[in-house]
């Protein structure tokens, strides 16, 4: 195998990322409708302290000074969501031109600083209107996403927008949301429901992804955001990478590989059993339709060996102390940023990877000297950084990195209890602090990653 000497490519592109409802506020400005996330955080009991999207970081208004923030960082890139009832506020029918504004006056400033947008169409927060109607369990939703990221690509690629992700996460909407129910719509609605659903949602990326190429004008990148269980080989023997390349197939059976190779694996849709979606081979080719790019995003490792069940992997236990961030689910497993890539690499040769989301919570807070010292992120995201060159000396096409996140935000269940960013922000006063951890990006994309 051709293995290139170890470092980053010299256009690859270093970024960061947010989501709309996570950091935007301003949530009955503009005539945006209410999400299911406006509805879920404002039910008690939902999101830790009580706390909303309300305000957030307030970027609907500060998105100019964000942008400057991220500019003096030397941050190349930014992945946006738009807030789907910004733009159509229940859901379809006629757009909101206040709310499409919104975007172009962002794509704007970015542009003029230097700094290129990618753009996800569906990061979690669904119109109410449509969520009353059946949300993904109704198949009619999938149509309504694909002629709103249709109708938002043809704008936003008018203005020079290029590369375009159809959703954020469809494991985490689907099982989070209907599964477990601690995200929005916070419902728990069996196997069988949440299996359908999970196609539904499948059916909305494939349709938006031809809709979006239908409406753009110029050539535009498109592709899913997703984050598949990464296995990580528990041994570099040859069983044992054989195991986690099976595992990647097997673990992600109704995510990444319906969408990228167009079928349900045997093994998935015999572990269903009467509760497997019903599905069409029509609907199979346009899960499957082609795409330009693949989005990942990776937090944590699945260690996995070889074994001799008709499975043929087994998935390690963690231990209990086994070392973790500030969320108890973010361990300290850096290795996913290697075996991640590769492994999809290996299994479904994308034409192009970017990591659009890696990073970590830390107990951040200002010292007397008004300095966030995040020494843990700093290990976290090193290491991650490290791994990822493994990637790319095994031909994964990395082509960019996205550090989840620029700013403190809302963490979704855990509301603002859990920081993410590498930029602290005082959610009283809305002050940006940088954190050592912004300080360490800034070099890292000053040297190209070869000083890690
Ligand atoms: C990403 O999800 C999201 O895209 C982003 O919006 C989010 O802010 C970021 O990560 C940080 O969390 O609490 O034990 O039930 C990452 C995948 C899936 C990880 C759900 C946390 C909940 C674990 N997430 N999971 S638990």
């Amino acid at each position: 195998m051709g293995r290139r000497s170890e470092g980053f490519p010299d256009r690859f592109l270093w970024g960061s990322a947010t989501a709309s409802y996570q950091v935007e506020g301003s949530v009955n400005d503009a005539g945006r409708g209410p999400s299911i996330w406006d509805t879920f955080s404002h039910t008690p009991g939902k999101v830790a302290n009580h706390d909303t999207g309300d305000v957030a970081d307030d970027f609907f208004r500060r998105y100019r000074d964000d942008v400057q923030l991220m500019n003096g960082l030397g941050i190349q890139a930014f992945r946006f969501s738009v807030a789907w009832p910004r733009v159509f506020p229940t859901g379809g029918g006629m757009p909101n031109p206040q709310g499409l504004d919104f975007y172009l006056r962002l794509v704007e400033e970015l542009h003029a600083h230097g700094i290129e947008p990618f753009c996800t169409l569906y990061h979690w927060d669904m119109p109410q209107a449509l969520q009353d109607r059946g949300g993904w369990e109704s198949r009619d939703t999938a149509y309504r996403l694909a002629e709103y990221a249709g109708y938002v690509a043809g704008k936003l690629s008018a203005v020079g927008v290029k590369h375009f992700f159809t959703m954020n996460e469809i494991r985490t909407f689907v099982e989070l949301g209907y599964g477990n129910g601690t995200h929005a719509p916070g419902l728990k609605v069996g196997r069988k429901r949440l299996a359908q659903l999970n196609h539904h949602a499948l059916l909305g990326h494939g349709l938006s992804v031809q809709s979006i190429r239908a409406h753009a004008v110029g050539d535009v990148q498109v592709g899913v955001a997703e984050n598949p269980i990464a296995p990580v080989p528990v041994t570099p023997s040859g069983d044992d990478i054989a195991a986690a390349r099976t595992a990647m197939r097997e673990e992600n059976a109704s995510y990444l590989t319906a969408i990228l190779e167009g079928v349900y694996t045997d093994r998935y849709l015999a572990g269903l059993g009467v509760d497997a979606p019903h599905f069409t081979a029509e609907e199979m080719r346009i899960i499957s339709t082609p795409l330009d790019v693949l989005g990942l995003n990776f937090y944590t490792s699945t260690y996995v060996r070889a074994s001799h069940s008709p499975a043929s992997y087994e998935t390690l236990a963690l231990p209990a102390d086994f070392p973790h961030m500030a969320s108890s689910w973010l361990t300290v497993s850096p290795e996913c940023v290697h075996w991640g890539p590769r492994l999809v690499h290996e299994c479904w040769r994308p034409k192009a990877i970017y990591i659009t989301e890696n990073g970590c919570s830390a107990d951040d807070g200002l010292n007397a000297n008004g300095e966030c010292l995040d020494t843990g992120r700093i290990m976290y995201l090193r290491n991650c950084l490290s791994q990822l060159e493994h990637a790319l000396a095994h031909g994964a096409p990395v082509q960019g990195y996205f550090v989840w996140s620029l700013l403190d935000n809302f963490e979704w269940a855990d509301g603002y209890g859990k920081r993410f960013g590498i930029v602290h922000v005082d959610f009283k006063t809305q002050k940006r602090t940088p954190k050592l951890s912004a300080r360490f990006y800034q070099k890292v994309i000053e040297g190209n990653g070869k000083n890690l």
